[in-house]
């Protein structure tokens, strides 16, 4: 039963962010009634909440931009190779101003609950606020990395100075001048903020638990010719990345690494070493994420890198992975972060070594001392991939909950619908090829994919649609199957669904989708191009 009550719309977008935007812009053109939830006061979503020194993309700016409109990719102008958090929200703050999206939008209110009327084949989507709005279709734009996880350590609120979450960082700038500050985490994030918050502290110290590889991104400034160049060449650029595993701009050479001199592959690695971005990881021999041995190649070529960068030898090898291959977890790229070791106002503390114990009021004590600190900055991740839909009660026929539905791991159909949850789309959701993948790239696709799903209802007067039980059975296998023979399956990361600091979530659940994006695209529109095969209808 529809909530006489509650308002009612076309559509519900869960999120703000650059899938949510999107995807409003598509549904207004389709001349249906929508509404965004967005739990942030402003547009963004990850934009707007990392905040945290040295936030920057490790995409190419002009890769990573929307490519809809010709005007939006005319009028904007990045200004670096790989544009910082300022100007990033900047952007996404921008396109929403340029085309008027935030009319639709209701800020500052968090969804809880998303419950399915058989009856009138509609959801009830409630706030945090009590307030309730009925929908006939709900999107989910709600991100993949989008719920901060707290290390689970005793003592958290005790620490007198202050604290924060790079994905909560305050929105003020903080000034960490003559301080003593703590990172914990060197992931992809913690590299980042290390790496700038070095450049002004008064004293660093960093609590490491597991090293990882890291290449350099080597940014700069665009210079004039290259932005006529990039506005000459969007469709070029937003092509080859059609044609990349993972939709950046860059791609694999023909050749194995295995098949190559010792001399070829070193003069290969160093030519990556030396180029921007990603290459070094999408745009390197094609077997070393599916191959030990290549992949051994390519982790030695880096472990020597990091030797060579690294003044202190002891430091170095503390800095390097033992337990992995290279690129078989998120590859953070950095802008001197080895070199940060050499300051000597910087203290790595592996905590495998020295575990911390606890937090104190005045810092970190660890098995075999007391650190005092002003700050300490948890870098320590995401609930990655399910975290953002576990915290909303999604209940779909039967009031069945989508928690339990994925409680063996997630099962979807084309990582855009579930089993039992009709008319609802998870736009970058769990088995999405957007989850590993130069994001937005793969945003314009789920949004394009899915609005030509509605057109083609709104043709033939259908007003519900559900995957079937058959086709998600189907995708999951595929999911599974496509993803056995890459590496990072056999190594503990947020790509499999690990964290140490949540409760059950220390057994290997592959999230991602790893076939890449141009097999991902070609079996959506396959799907497409065969009436939709997979879904059922109805009025
Ligand atoms: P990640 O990649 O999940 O990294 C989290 C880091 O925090 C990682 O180094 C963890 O070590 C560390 N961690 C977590 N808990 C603890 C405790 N209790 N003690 C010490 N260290 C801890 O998150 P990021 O934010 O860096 O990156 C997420 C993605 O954002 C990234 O992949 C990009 O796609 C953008 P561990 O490795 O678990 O030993």
């Amino acid at each position: 039963m529809t909530d006489e009550s509650s308002d009612q719309f076309d559509a519900i977008i869960i999120g703000a962010g650059m899938a949510g935007l999107y995807q409003l812009y598509r549904l207004r053109e389709l001349g249906m009634s929508v509404r965004v939830f967005e739990a942030g006061s402003d547009v963004g979503g990850t934009w707007y909440w990392n905040r945290y020194p040295g936030a920057r993309f490790d995409s190419e700016s002009y890769s990573y931009g929307y490519s809809f409109s010709k005007e939006l990719l005319e009028d904007w102008e990045w200004k670096e190779h790989f544009s910082g958090q300022p100007e990033n929200l900047k952007y996404v703050n921008y396109v929403a101003d340029k085309f008027d999206l935030r009319r639709e939008i209701q800020f500052d209110n968090q969804v809880k609950a998303c419950h399915f009327n058989e009856a009138s084949k509609s959801w009830t989507v409630t706030l945090e606020d009590g307030s309730r709005a009925t929908c006939r279709y709900l999107i989910t734009a709600i991100g993949v990395l989008s719920v901060p996880v707290m290390p689970v350590i005793d003592g958290i609120k005790n620490f007198e100075g202050e604290s924060f979450h790079t994905g909560e960082w305050p929105h003020e700038p903080v000034d960490f001048r003559d301080t003593r500050v703590a990172v914990i985490g060197t992931g992809a994030t913690g590299v980042q903020a290390i790496t700038e918050i070095a450049k002004t502290v008064g004293h660093l110290t960093v609590f490491q638990r597991t090293p990882n590889y890291c290449a350099p991104l080597h940014n700069g400034l665009i210079t004039p010719e290259e932005q006529s160049e990039i506005k000459a060449n969007y469709d070029e650029i937003f092509s080859k990345c059609k044609t990349s595993h993972g939709a950046f701009i860059h791609n694999p050479v023909r050749g194995k690494a295995v098949d190559q001199t010792p001399d070829e592959r070193e003069e290969f690695y160093e030519k990556l070493y030396t180029e921007r971005g990603f290459g070094i990881w999408m745009g390197n021999y094609r077997d070393i994420m599916i191959d030990e041995a290549a992949n051994e190649t390519i982790s030695q070529f880096i472990k020597k890198k990091i030797r060579a960068r690294v003044e202190d030898p002891a430091v170095a090898e503390k800095l390097i992975p033992h337990d992995h291959g290279f690129g078989t977890r998120r590859l953070p790229l950095e802008s001197g972060y080895f070199e940060v070791y050499n300051q000597n106002n910087v203290k790595l503390v592996d905590v495998r070594e020295t575990p911390i114990e606890r937090v104190t009021a005045k810092g970190v004590q660890t098995s075999n001392q007391e650190y005092e600190f002003d700050y300490i900055i948890y870098a320590t991740g995401f609930d990655a991939v399910l975290g953002a839909f576990n915290r909303i009660d999604f209940r779909g026929v039967g009031g069945v909950t989508l928690k339990d539905k994925w409680a063996a791991g997630p099962r979807t159909f084309l990582g855009i619908q579930v089993e039992g949850f009709p008319n609802m789309f998870t736009l970058v959701g769990p088995h999405n090829a957007a989850t590993f993948c130069n994001i937005p790239r793969c945003i314009e696709q789920n949004v394009e994919w899915v609005s030509d799903l509605f057109r083609h209802m709104q043709a033939k007067g259908h007003t519900s649609v559900a995957a079937t039980k058959a086709a998600v059975d189907e995708w999951t296998e595929h999911v599974h199957e496509t993803s056995e023979r890459m590496l990072f399956t056999k190594v503990d990361s947020w790509f499999m669904g690990i964290n140490q600091n949540l409760k059950g979530r220390d057994t290997r659940k592959f999230l991602l989708y790893a076939a890449g994006v141009p097999k991902y695209n070609e079996m959506c529109d396959e799907v497409a191009a065969n009436g939709y095969k997979g879904f059922t209808f109805g009025t």
